[in-house]
């Protein structure tokens, strides 16, 4: 607090300083006053790194106490900041940015400055932030405030980023679009930044990172971290300095909320997720009854390296079963050279596929509308011969009944037949299995 109340009374010793010279010395006015009503200008380039050690803006600066201007920045920009002074006045110089006025609110840390070479680097959101500096007099006289000319300069890098929300916070974030990247910006004042996606059915998720690699940032404690919709850790993923493919990660997630951290450090990011459905889906041939075989053909969105296929159905703790999913000699499992299987016969196929990632997933499915079985017909049997009135009572328990016609007459279930001749009865199912039954009455 002590150093507060210092700060706070230099502050003050200065505006009224300014303001004594200003009204006794016009001489004064022709270079602009650092002041928190000036606005100090910043000189965009596209990498500051790249930079020569830039042209300075004049002001008028005092020994001893400190000053502060006004910062606005508009958008997530990387700032350098330069000072300068008449070396016969002027030993060095202590900056600092800070949010307030009074230079209390630190944003960063206090730089000393011991040439015109040093600088301050610092990433900062949009906002209006305050230069302060400190100058110290040559003479070490610390009771000795006297007017002298300085050098200011800030140069920005603008981050260019794509954030929606520059200071993002799990309540306020950032939501991410599918295989778009994201240029991120972990400013001093918001070092950390999130990102929000939602799948709606079991995907495999690719995570590609980056932190930029900024002179004098450390970026090397980054780590990009994949959490669940109640904020734990999925994946906590260090930045490589090896290169890109090691700042990347594959999870196979369930529909739901998540959520991607990227900080450790204050740096320009960059973030893409991808999205590929793990759902695997089946279409048969055909849905109706049919008295032919069915084609299974699997829909598998993600990359797979086999397909087995067993008839019957398998649990999950059969997964990987060796009897249940050894092809060799085997009548029940096969394995598949594509994404179709030809089945003859109703029942349940159980598919294994495994995924690039090498995971095992089953997919059942169930065939219950082949029928190769003519009807049966009840009361009457083939080449026999009645003495008395017969019932004729037939039945299809697949596709059903379509047909049935006794001497090409067309009759119901349960007829009675009782005039004497020779009879012949046809009796076919939906899809055209027929059963023929010729029998006489005398
Ligand atoms: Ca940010
Ligand atoms: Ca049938």
């Amino acid at each position: 607090m002590k150093k507060n109340n210092n700060l706070k009374t230099k502050l003050y010793g200065l505006c009224f300083c300014l303001l004594v010279i200003a009204s006794l010395s016009p001489a004064v006015t022709a270079k602009a006053d650092i002041s928190p009503n000036y606005e100090i200008p910043i000189t965009y380039t596209s990498s500051v790194d790249n930079l020569q050690y830039p042209a300075t803006n004049q002001f008028t600066a005092v020994t001893g106490i400190s000053g502060v201007g006004k910062v606005v920045i508009n958008k997530p920009t990387v700032i350098k900041a330069y000072m300068n002074w008449d070396t016969a006045e002027v030993n060095s110089s202590v900056i600092w940015f800070s949010r307030d006025v009074k230079g209390i609110d630190l944003v960063g840390a206090q730089v000393k400055l011991t040439s015109e070479k040093n600088y301050e680097l610092l990433l900062l959101d949009a906002g209006t932030y305050y230069f302060n500096y400190a100058l110290k007099a040559n003479n070490n006289n610390k009771n000795s405030y006297y007017f002298t000319t300085v050098g200011v300069c800030l140069v920005g890098q603008y981050a260019n980023s794509t954030e929606q929300v520059n200071e993002s916070s799990k309540n306020n974030p950032n939501s991410i679009k599918f295989g778009k990247v994201e240029t991120g910006f972990l400013s001093i004042t918001a070092p950390i930044d999130y990102y929000r996606f939602e799948i709606k059915e079991k995907s495999i998720i690719t995570v590609n990172f980056n932190f930029l690699e900024l002179k004098d940032i450390n970026i090397k404690d980054s780590k990009c971290i994949l959490k669940n919709s109640m904020n734990a850790n999925v994946i906590v993923q260090s930045y490589s300095t090896r290169g890109a493919e090691y700042n990347t990660f594959t999870k196979i997630l369930d529909p739901g909320v998540y959520y991607i951290t990227m900080e450790g450090s204050t740096t320009i990011t960059s973030l893409e997720v991808k999205k590929v459905s793990y759902k695997i889906q089946a279409k048969k041939s055909t849905e109706a009854f049919t008295n032919k075989n069915v084609k299974i053909t699997l829909k598998v969105p993600f990359e797979y390296s086999e397909i087995l296929v067993t008839k019957a159905k398998v649990s999950k703790a059969d997964i990987t079963d060796y009897s249940t999913w050894n092809t060799y000699r085997s009548d029940k499992t096969k394995e598949l050279s594509d994404t179709t299987y030809t089945v003859t016969a109703n029942g349940t196929y159980t598919f294994r596929v495994r995924d690039y990632l090498k995971n095992y997933n089953l997919y059942v499915v169930d065939i219950d509308n082949i029928d190769k079985t003519a009807p049966v017909i009840l009361g009457v049997k083939n080449k026999k011969t009645y003495k008395s009135p017969v019932t004729i009572t037939f039945y299809d328990k697949l596709s059903g009944v379509n047909t049935a016609k006794l001497n090409k007459k067309t009759i119901k279930d349960g007829t009675k037949v009782s005039a004497k001749g020779t009879y012949t009865l046809i009796v076919t199912d939906a899809v055209g299995n027929s059963k023929t039954v010729k029998f006489t009455i005398k």
